[in-house]
């Protein structure tokens, strides 16, 4: 995309995992960058990070860091979103809020661009970014909702040790190491931090992502069940997912069953619609062993569809696989897309 202006942009969490993909993806988009602020914790606060041939230093992120910026792309967790989302806006910036801090205020839009960029258009300041394992499935049913009705979703993730930041990559890189060499594991971090119960993630799966709410649904399940239904403006859609670590590093997979609202639709059909949408990449060919795994997306911005199958008892019952990169269209890419569409459609003024 070429643009006219430059803008004073702010990476908050800019030494997370999340963080260090946005700096990649701002830099490989060749975003309009005029003054780039790099903010983190205290922790990191004076590390050097070079971007485009420059070196930044990182500074503590406080209200005062965002004078002056014109677009603040957050992932820094849902507390700093709480605490400093709302001082960017009062000084005049538009935040793209990675976390789950705002996603299902009435008042911020919820933005997969493939499915719902025109919502950008209603924002107060805070446009945010969905969950990641959300952004995939709902890309990939965008089109399935459009041409034959979406009545019915039940999910079940493989999610990427990386969604949960740079301490679990570690988590998992030490456990393998030490299971290969026969000794004890030390589970410290997962399956959520501060927890009062851990388990090895190496060699190991985890039903559990984020904490469990009074239905018996982690927060995981239940970011995925509301946010799916408010990108897709559809409350009635029904959707149910069981969300589960595993250990790889990098891009998430999930299951899909659909049920569709039309009688009699093909796997031809259903494999027509979902190679034509945007943002979304067809990989289905059993005859040749064709379908999408996580190693094989990691590092590309599409999602991946594949293993597409009409179920056996339901005709209007399909069931897809579906795999994209968790850190690029499950987060930076989508909040860098989100800030283009915002510079692209002039709706950066509120
Ligand atoms: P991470 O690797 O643990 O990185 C956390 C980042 O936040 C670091 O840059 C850290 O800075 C910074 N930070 C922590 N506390 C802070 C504070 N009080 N003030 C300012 N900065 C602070 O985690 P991550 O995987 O990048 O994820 C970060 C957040 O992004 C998550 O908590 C989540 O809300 C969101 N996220 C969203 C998605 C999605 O699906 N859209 C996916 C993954 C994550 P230091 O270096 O100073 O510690
Ligand atoms: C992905 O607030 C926190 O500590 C972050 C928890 C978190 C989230 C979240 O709820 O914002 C970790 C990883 C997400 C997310 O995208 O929903």
């Amino acid at each position: 995309m070429t643009f006219e202006k430059k803008y004073n942009v702010a990476v908050v969490g800019a030494t997370g995992a999340v963080g260090v993909k946005m700096l990649e993806t701002l830099d490989q988009k060749n975003f309009p960058i005029e003054e780039l602020s790099l903010l983190s914790s205290k922790r990191s606060a004076g590390k050097e990070i070079t971007f485009q041939g420059n070196t930044y230093t990182v500074q503590e992120a406080t209200p005062d860091s965002f004078e002056g910026v014109d677009i603040a792309l957050f992932s820094a967790g849902g507390s700093v979103s709480k605490a400093l989302a709302p001082e960017a806006v009062k000084r005049g910036a538009v935040v793209v809020d990675n976390t789950s801090a705002f996603r299902m205020d009435p008042d911020v839009p919820l933005v997969v661009p493939e499915v719902n960029e025109e919502d950008i258009s209603q924002h107060k300041g805070i446009i945010a970014n969905p969950n990641c394992s959300t952004i995939q499935m709902v890309a990939s049913l965008k089109p399935v909702q459009e041409q034959f009705g979406l009545a019915r979703v039940l999910v079940s993730t493989y999610q990427a040790v990386s969604g949960a930041g740079n301490e679990a990559v570690d988590e998992l890189r030490e456990q393998s190491q030490a299971f290969l060499n026969g000794e004890d594991l030390k589970a410290e971090l997962l399956p959520v931090s501060g927890e009062k119960q851990h388990y090895p993630i190496a060699f190991n799966a985890l039903p559990q992502i984020d904490v469990f709410q009074d239905n018996g649904y982690t927060f995981e399940e239940m970011k995925m069940i509301n946010e799916t239904k408010k990108i897709m403006h559809d409350e009635a859609i029904h959707v149910a997912a069981t969300c589960v670590r595993l250990p790889f590093f990098t891009s998430h997979a999930e299951s899909i069953y659909v049920e569709v609202d039309q009688d009699d639709i093909t796997v031809e059909q259903m494999k027509e619609a979902i190679s034509q949408a945007d943002g979304v990449v067809l990989e289905d060919d059993p005859v040749n062993q064709v379908y999408p795994t996580p190693l094989g997306s990691a590092g590309k911005s599409e999602v991946f569809v594949g293993r597409i199958r009409k179920d056996l008892d339901k005709d209007r019952g399909f069931h897809l696989w579906v795999v994209s990169d968790n850190l690029l269209k499950g987060a930076a890419w989508n909040s860098v897309q989100i800030a283009e569409s915002l510079i692209k459609n002039n709706w950066l003024s509120k």
